[in-house]
């Protein structure tokens, strides 16, 4: 068991807002990884600060902030060897325009003209973002 991990995986406000919840968790299911903690939640901007403090200086922040506080979001941990990699395929492409078809981004994102990029989901990319994600989202865990 010593090699199974964990990440840190958010059904962002646009996900929820159109309904894909539902296939984001089917896609983790059907690849055969664990949901270890699941719980709709409200973003606040001082979560968020932490969440994406690598962001935090960036000229797209503050559209970021107001997307992630736009409604309701589904935080989730999932459990399995090489999972943090395995999600990070299977999310795609940050910018859901060149995600590749087949990838949850690739499959149900696009440009919504608004210049924010709205793609369905987060997921940490590495095994610290992951501990210091799960931290934030899930700090009694
Ligand atoms: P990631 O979500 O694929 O890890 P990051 O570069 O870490 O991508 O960016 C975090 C989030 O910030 C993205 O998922 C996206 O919602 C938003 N974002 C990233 N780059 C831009 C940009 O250039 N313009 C607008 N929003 C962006
Ligand atoms: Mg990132």
């Amino acid at each position: 068991m010593s090699n199974t991990e964990q990440v840190l995986v958010l059904v962002k406000p646009d996900g929820v807002k159109r309904g894909l919840v539902g296939k984001v968790l089917e896609r983790a299911e059907a690849r055969g990884y664990t949901i270890a903690r699941l719980e709709m939640r409200w973003a606040t901007p001082e979560l968020l600060a932490r969440h994406y403090a690598e962001h935090k200086d960036k000229p797209f922040y503050p559209s970021l902030v107001e997307y992630m506080t736009s409604g309701p979001l589904v935080a989730l941990v999932l459990e399995g060897a090489q999972v943090i990699v395995a999600f990070r395929t299977m999310a795609g492409a940050t910018d859901p325009v060149k995600a590749a078809p087949g990838t949850i981004r690739g499959d149900f994102g696009r440009d919504w003209g608004t210049g924010e990029i709205q793609n369905i989901v987060h997921a940490s990319d590495s095994p610290e973002s992951a501990a210091r994600e799960m931290a934030i989202w899930f700090p009694q865990a």
